[in-house]
């Protein structure tokens, strides 16, 4: 197993960060630490917990592996050219198929990165938008990751049954498949996508449509397919998503979602609160927009949007307010996972054996038309 990190400058200039990319305990976890003088972040050495070191540039790609499957080494670092600007999250999605393009070097072809400049000219404004329209699983954004098993059979692959458009993902869990990052799991990620984070006091729209097989059998244990989870703070051992959607038992879509004013959030600490939205309804997709702002206090609201292909005509299913996320250093945040994952399979068997399910048009925006998951 492998996992990324990236070094950058704050957002005040006044220090360089390391983030964590691992999800697993024990992960490597670097500090942050002033800007040295002379050419700052470039030369901004940190000594890793094995006792190894590597110089990191600003922006550079840092790879690692667990050892003993707590302690993480550098393997590799990989600089980056031309190095990411700061403002890399406020800036269009054109500029940021640029940036991506510039990230070549570290998993993408070039055909791959044409396809994500062309997808950026070609639709709205959002942050972020995959419509899997270029028959790829990556959508064209070489910077998507995938937490999956059991190569070569395929647990995540693009498919031609769309909500608009000619393509989809589809994710595929079987019980007895081997645990990825701590649970029975196929979803993909935007840990390395940098523009989709959230934190509290950001205001987000949230869009995206999934579809359920007319075959899908009610179980007696949820599926979860959608999530927002922030990385860990360095004082906590490993940490609910913010909020989470799920399949229920009772067969309706429910929102779950989990707060903490504390710094250093402990299972007994998160405050969780469960909102069931909508019918289930296989065979058919269901489209959701979600109007997050998030807060760790009183300020927090969530309002949710919900219809069907079958069933057209938004309607609000959600509107509630008060903490959403939790209380989190400066330089901690959250990513977006999609796909299923199945906690009970972790431990034992359930009513069903097997799941297929499909998402299309993932959107990250600042309107709801931006993140509309019914338009193309
Ligand atoms: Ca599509
Ligand atoms: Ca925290």
């Amino acid at each position: 197993m492998s996992g990324m990190a990236s070094v950058y400058r704050s957002s005040d200039q006044r220090s360089c960060r390391i983030r964590d990319r691992g999800e697993r305990r024990g992960d490597v976890r670097v500090r942050q630490g002033p800007v040295p003088p002379g050419p700052g972040c470039r030369t901004w050495e940190r000594r890793y917990r094995n006792g190894g070191s590597t110089l990191l540039g600003h922006g550079d790609q840092l790879v690692f592996r667990p050892v003993d499957g707590k302690i993480s080494t550098v393997v590799a670092s990989v600089p980056m050219t031309p190095p990411l600007p700061q403002v890399r999250k406020l800036l269009p999605a054109a500029l940021l198929a640029l940036t991506a393009t510039g990230l070549a070097t570290v998993d993408a072809s070039a055909s791959a990165s044409a396809n994500v400049s062309a997808h950026a000219r070609a639709e709205s404004a959002a942050i972020l938008r995959l419509t899997y329209e270029n028959a790829s699983r990556t959508s064209g954004n070489p910077k998507l990751g995938f937490n999956e098993c059991c190569a070569p059979r395929p647990s995540i692959q693009v498919d031609d049954l769309p909500r608009t458009g000619k393509y989809a993902v589809r994710s595929y869990l079987n019980y007895g498949d081997k645990m990825v990052a701590g649970g029975t799991r196929a979803e993909s990620h935007t840990m390395d996508i940098d523009a989709s984070h959230f934190r509290s006091g950001d205001t987000v729209y949230y869009g995206f449509s999934i579809y359920l097989p007319s075959t899908w059998q009610s179980d007696s244990r949820e599926d979860i397919v959608f999530q927002w989870k922030p990385w860990r703070d360095t004082c906590e051992a490993d940490k609910y998503p913010s909020a989470f959607l799920s399949v229920q038992p009772n067969g309706k879509w429910r929102l779950r979602v989990n707060s903490d004013s504390k710094a250093c959030s402990t299972p007994d600490s998160v405050h969780k609160t469960s909102y069931d939205l909508a019918d289930v309804k296989p065979g058919q997709w269901h489209d959701f927009v979600f109007k997050y702002v998030w807060s760790y206090g009183s300020q927090g609201r969530i309002d949710a949007w919900y219809q069907t292909h079958k069933s057209p005509g938004w309607r609000q299913v959600l509107s509630a307010t008060g903490p959403n996320t939790f209380n989190d250093e400066d330089d901690t945040e959250g990513y977006l996972k999609w796909g299923l994952y199945k906690p009970a399979w972790n431990t034992g068997p359930t009513d069903v054996n097997s799941r297929t399910i499909f998402h299309d048009n993932i959107a990250v925006g600042k309107s709801f038309s931006e993140v509309n998951p019914a338009v193309n």
